[in-house]
């Protein structure tokens, strides 16, 4: 879940030392364009917090999307701990048997529970994480009216979805395509991408009507170092121990979507 306060044109979102190192990191990085500022954290009420960029500033009614990237949104860890100490969660056993009851083992129905791992693999399964390495996680409209909870997108019904997020306004369109494609550049020279497993981070893409659509990398909670044993493709698919996450497999799905979007 995400614990976010506005501050003084700031965002205040919960801390995490994983995120915090990163962003750090990524200030020094060739990916910082692409990236909200980073202005150390705070303390509020007890509770500590990671000071960003509002993305949403100057912006006029703006309208976004997020766009989880790779091939997976679980880390290595987290299969390994559901071999080794599994622990149960009844909270995500809910949410897998509101959408598909049949999806459960009859054993996982016994233990109302299942490991983060399944209940994060089975979101990958059912949506096109695992087919072409993003998935859109959600979309809010200029009223406010959001969508969620996409189901196994085809390349066709994402481009629908991105048709329907612009207005199809070709000039929204291409601003995105750029910007994505100066994304994949940064990341070529990008020291921190080569170096790091990016798991469960999104593309934020903002836009309003009167001028301003970009796109920024947000949620660097599960991005971590990477072994110093293993040099990091990002376009490869995952198998267990190779570390792949597939982002720019993503990317290149994204971009060509959108592309086909423009062309449409
Ligand atoms: C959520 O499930 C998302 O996968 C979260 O990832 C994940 O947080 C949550 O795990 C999980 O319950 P829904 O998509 O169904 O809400 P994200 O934060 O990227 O959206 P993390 O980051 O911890 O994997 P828990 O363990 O925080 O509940
Ligand atoms: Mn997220």
């Amino acid at each position: 879940g995400n614990f976010q306060l506005s501050e003084g044109g700031e965002v205040l979102k919960r801390f995490s030392e994983v995120e915090a190192v990163c962003l750090q990191a990524l200030m020094a990085d060739p990916l910082r364009p692409f990236v909200p500022q980073y202005h150390g954290s705070v303390n509020r009420g007890g509770n500590s917090y990671i000071r960003l960029e509002d993305l949403l500033s100057g912006l006029k009614n703006p309208v976004i999307m997020d766009c989880k990237m790779g091939v997976r949104t679980y880390q290595e860890e987290e299969l390994t701990k559901s071999h080794t100490k599994p622990t149960l969660r009844n909270d995500m056993y809910q949410k897998m048997v509101k959408v598909d009851p049949t999806a459960l083992t009859v054993e996982e129905h016994e233990q109302r529970g299942v490991t983060k791992w399944r209940y994060l693999q089975w979101r990958d399964n059912t949506s096109s994480t695992s087919t072409l390495g993003f998935r859109i996680e959600g979309i809010m409209m200029e009223n406010g009216s959001i969508q969620r909870d996409f189901k196994m997108l085809t390349p066709a019904q994402v481009t629908e979805a991105l048709l329907s997020f612009t207005k199809s306004h070709l000039h929204i369109l291409k601003a995105y395509h750029s910007r994505l494609q100066a994304l994949d550049e940064a990341l070529k020279e990008s020291t921190f991408f080569k170096a790091h497993e990016v798991i469960g981070s999104s593309l934020l893409f903002v836009h309003d009507w009167t001028s301003k659509a970009s796109i920024w990398m947000i949620d660097f909670g599960k991005t971590t170092p990477s072994p110093s044993t293993v040099q990091l493709r990002h376009d490869v698919p995952w198998a267990e121990g190779n570390r792949e996450d597939g982002y720019l497999i993503g990317l290149a799905a994204l971009t060509s979507l959108v592309g086909q979007a423009i062309s449409q």
